[in-house]
């Protein structure tokens, strides 16, 4: 194997070069060639000063995160790290692309930092369910203070170039393509005058002077960070920068970094950051398929979800022709769009002059023709098959040759709605979730007679418009939906038997989920497809909405709520459901917690062996992908296969057998074997 570490002179400056496709992840040889190098410079008393930068699309990206979790090889970046920054002579970095985690840390270490504008820079340790470990949460609040390094280290989310100016994280923006030159030029001003180390900073007495500004901090991420390890010891190692000595801050941190290491949460995030990265590979559909140009996208319905799916193309800058049958409907869903793209400027998120720019590329109208140069086109109409089946015949007729048709549908049959047309190896589902501009998942459902082709772009498409997507077969409710429905089912069945709906509720929130099955309901409004006969009552929602409780419309749903939408149980629900099991001839008794958690979820794993089973989801941690970016499924737990993993899948068997719920043969058969979803 080649080094990834390479050095050079020019003149009085040595360059050392990582390259290290495709990131630039500093793995064992990268740092090894690193500590070497800088060895080497440090020695050399013709070197006066060293310039660190990295080959290919990025300086270095992290730790390589592969390691992790295997017995560390040295040298530490820590070690190497401190050595560099120990010295006299002027260390640069010379950052471009992404200088992230441990490649932050390398920067931080450096004595100087210069970087191109597009360049971004953070510690998204966080985002692995770790804090940084090579001194990262120590040398950064000394350089720009605790309180511009907090949301670095517990948001986890990289900065601009001319942000980290503006902090102090950087010293000079310099040429987008002349980087090394100017950062020879940079580190050859600096030779001789004394440097500056981060280690030695004092921006971080901030938190000293006012140590209310962690508290604060914590506060206004309460929601972000519920139930996450690592954010809480990120504002501790932070806290510890300015109260603790840099040496004993580096083994706080170090000790933080193991334990959140060794921890469950690590590994499930770890697993999540590569399931994410596999759900972009369709096994049999190679990568360099070629793709098709889409540079006019059509959506049929400007309901709430046709005018999501557009804002998506539209704030993407792709044009969007949108259709509806009746110009009152094609009003009011444009209208919704401009007030939706109001209320994110408002909140700071988009320029005005950005508004009419997303706007300006809306074309509605009340003709299919004027679908016609649309290179897809996204049907999001009623749903029923009859409705698709006709919508896209006549798409058929008017859409061009090789245009990607799609259905939004979530749970028909995909395959009989491309029968409908005469170009079924065009057709695919593309079924995003409400709402439609703000949620990541995308299930791309891959028809029986889908091209390859067709598919390749939709993947491509999704990343553009910043999409996580996964490939799903055509099967009722694909994956996400398919999998809610037995959770949904016993969410019911346990009301009905005695349990608080409110424990139900609260049992998934405990958990991790933002909301509960029916919270879930009156929020979207239990009215929502009701007859409006009240005297027709055949389910629990029949009966609420019978005694006038539709949700949180109109404060009275499941729960009551008060002005600022606080929920509280209801007696009169309790009543109306207890009524309603009395009638069904339900015996009522008390449950516990316990067996709701395991009837929740569960019979989901079950679900999702079966979705494994018949080959509707390529891989376990696709499922993974689509319940934690679809459904709130809490990313700590790394998705309901990793999670079934964690606690055995013979657990999960046990607890199917012991409510008396089915287990399905892949299941049983992996649980005996010993075996994990994930590999
Ligand atoms: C850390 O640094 C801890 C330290 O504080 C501790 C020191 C002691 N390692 O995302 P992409 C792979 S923790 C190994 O598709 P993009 C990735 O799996 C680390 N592999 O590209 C993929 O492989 P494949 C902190 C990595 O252009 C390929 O590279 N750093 C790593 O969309 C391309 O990736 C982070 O958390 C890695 N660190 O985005 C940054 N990074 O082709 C993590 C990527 O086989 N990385 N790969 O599927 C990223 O956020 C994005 O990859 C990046 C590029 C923005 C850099």
């Amino acid at each position: 194997m080649t080094d990834p570490i390479t050095a050079r002179r020019n003149g009085e400056v040595l360059i050392i070069v990582s390259n290290n496709p495709p990131v630039n992840a500093l793995g064992q040889a990268v740092r090894s060639g690193l500590k070497r190098e800088i060895e080497a410079g440090l020695a050399d008393d013709a070197v006066k000063a060293i310039v660190v930068r990295c080959d290919g699309r990025t300086f270095f990206a992290g730790a390589d995160i592969t390691e992790f979790g295997k017995a560390p090889q040295g040298p530490s970046l820590l070690e190497t790290l401190d050595a560099m920054e120990a010295s006299d002579k002027p260390v640069v970095a010379a950052i471009h692309g992404t200088a992230l985690g441990g490649g932050c840390e390398v920067a931080l270490a450096c004595h100087y930092r210069v970087a191109v504008p597009s360049a971004k820079i953070g510690l998204p340790e966080v985002k692995l369910g770790l804090i940084p470990g090579a001194a990262g949460t120590q040398r950064l609040p000394r350089l720009v203070g605790a309180e511009a390094a907090l949301p670095l280290v517990v948001g986890g989310d990289p900065i601009s170039a001319s942000k980290a100016e503006s902090i102090g994280l950087i010293d000079a923006i310099v040429g987008e393509d002349s980087l090394e030159a100017d950062a020879v030029a940079f580190a050859r001003a600096k030779i001789g005058q004394p440097v500056p180390r981060a280690s030695e900073g004092t921006k971080n007495q901030d938190g000293v002077r006012d140590p209310d500004i962690f508290d604060r901090f914590r506060a206004s991420q309460a929601r972000k960070i519920r139930g996450f390890d690592a954010p809480n010891a990120a504002i501790e190692a932070v806290k510890a920068a300015g109260e603790l000595s840099y040496a004993e801050g580096v083994k706080r941190e170090r000790d933080l970094f193991l334990k959140l290491m060794g921890g469950t949460q690590s590994a499930a995030m770890r697993h999540y950051f590569f399931a994410e990265r596999a759900a972009n590979k369709i096994d049999d559909v190679p990568a360099d398929t070629p793709i098709l140009p889409i540079r006019k996208v059509g959506v049929i319905g400007a309901g709430t979800m046709g005018g999501g799916i557009a804002m998506n193309f539209l704030t993407a800058g792709i044009p969007v022709t949108i259709l509806e049958m009746q110009q009152d409907a094609l009003d009011r869903g444009t209208g919704t769009i401009r007030k939706n793209y109001d209320a994110t400027a408002k909140r700071g998120r988009m320029t005005a002059d950005g508004v009419e720019q997303a706007m300006g590329r809306l074309t509605p109208t009340l003709d299919y023709a004027d679908l016609a140069d649309c290179d897809l086109v996204i049907e999001a109409v009623y749903e029923a098959m009859d409705v698709k089946k006709e919508v896209f015949a006549k798409l058929d007729e008017v859409a061009k040759q090789g245009a990607i048709l799609a259905t939004n549908t979530s749970y028909l049959d995909v395959d009989e709605i491309a029968r409908a047309t005469s170009r079924p190896g065009y057709v695919l589902g593309l079924h995003f979730f409400s709402p439609a501009n703000v949620m990541k998942l995308l299930e791309i459902v891959r028809g029986k007679e889908t091209r390859a082709d067709v598919l390749a772009t939709a993947m491509k498409l999704a990343k553009t418009i910043g999409k996580v997507a996964v490939v799903a077969g055509v099967c009722h409710g694909f994956i996400g939906n398919r999998m809610l429905s037995p959770r949904q089912q016993q969410a019911n069945a346990l009301i009905l038997e005695g349990a608080n709906y409110w424990d139900v509720d609260d049992v998934l929130l405990e958990f991790g989920f933002p909301m509960g099955p029916f919270q879930m309901a009156d929020l979207a409004g239990i009215d929502i497809g009701w007859h409006r006969d009240p005297s027709r009552v055949e389910t629990i929602r029949e009966a609420l909405c019978a005694k006038g409780r539709f949700g949180q419309k109109n404060g009275k749903g499941f729960y009551d709520y008060d002005e600022a939408r606080n929920r509280t149980p209801s007696e009169e629900t309790k009543a109306i459901v207890a009524e309603f099991a009395a009638r069904e001839g339900k015996p009522q008794r008390a449950v516990s917690k316990e067996e709701i958690r395991e009837r929740l979820l569960y019979p989901m794993m079950n679900e999702g062996a079966m979705i494994l089973e018949e080959g509707m989801a390529q891989r376990a941690s696709d499922i993974d992908v689509v319940w934690i970016n679809g459904y709130g499924w809490p990313l700590y737990t790394g998705g309901p296969m990793f999670w079934a993993d964690t606690i055995g899948l013979k657990t999960v068997v046990e607890g199917l057998e012991r409510h008396g719920l089915p287990v399905s043969n892949y299941l049983r058969r992996k649980a005996e074997a010993g075996e994990t979803f994930n590999r």
